[in-house]
């Protein structure tokens, strides 16, 4: 029977080239995003290709996202892959001057609402004792920047939480995946400096950045190891990139 992969994030980015690359692998897709426009067009998209249902909800309300996975219908409920792929930076800035607003965006969607789908997807995975659990960290959550002291706070979270989920559940013969993406041209930059499309391209100007589908065929590469294969931490780097703030421009 065809795997069934859970994907937050689904509707942009790295979370529908995800979607687009599993709906190759025929796994049956359950999309999770806030916009159930985006959901329903991604949802006719890729439904030639696979079985498709979509979940609307925001990963920051614990309830709202217990709600909608116990409301799967029972041929849905067995998820084998969870991608933990929601998550944004929002504001870039000296601690100082940083806007409390934007912390709690960034803690609250790509910390909170890492564990809260967790919560609401590991409990069966850990029943039927299987499961992948992909968490998308980044290079911020290996180095810290200047400017970036919360969002790669939240990242390096991640890569706890990643190894806390691998310590918890391997002996439920549940596999972690941890993966951490450099400078990937996706909304990311744009999200990240609030519509300022003139600064969020001057960051991928000068080199060949990452795509969303070199992710992607990353986190397919995690999924499809053979049985007794983990990969256990991929770090993604632009090949013009030595670190995360460190990228030989042209
Ligand atoms: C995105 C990569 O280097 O802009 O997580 O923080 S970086």
């Amino acid at each position: 029977m065809s795997r069934i992969a859970l994907i937050t994030g689904a509707t942009s980015g790295i979370g529908r080239a995800t979607a687009e690359a599993f709906a190759d692998l025929e796994y049956r897709l359950i999309l999770c995003g806030r916009r159930q426009d985006r959901l329903d067009e991604l949802k006719t998209e890729l439904s030639s290709k696979t079985d498709v249902t979509t979940l609307n909800f925001d990963v920051r309300e614990f309830i709202d996202v217990d709600d909608a996975v116990r409301s799967l219908p029972e041929e849905w409920k067995a998820i084998d892959i969870l991608v933990n792929n929601a998550g944004n930076a929002h504001g870039m800035s000296a601690i100082q001057d940083g806007d409390p607003n934007d912390w709690d965006q960034m803690i609250d969607g790509n910390v909170q609402g890492l564990l809260y789908v967790s919560k609401a997807v590991i409990p069966g995975m850990v029943d039927r004792k299987r499961g992948h659990v992909v968490n998308l960290s980044s290079i911020a959550g290996k180095e810290t920047y200047a400017n970036g002291a919360v969002y790669c706070a939240s990242k390096a979270a991640v890569e706890a939480l990643s190894t806390g989920m691998r310590l918890d559940l391997t002996q439920h013969g549940i596999k972690v995946t941890n993966v951490a993406p450099g400078a990937v041209k996706t909304e990311f930059s744009v999200v990240r400096f609030k519509g300022d499309t003139e600064r969020a391209d001057k960051i991928y100007q000068g080199f060949t950045p990452l795509s969303a589908e070199d992710i992607a065929d990353a986190i397919v590469y995690a999924v499809t190891a053979p049985a007794n294969v983990t990969i256990a931490d991929l770090t993604i780097l632009a090949s013009a990139q030595a670190a995360a703030m460190t990228i030989h421009r042209k």
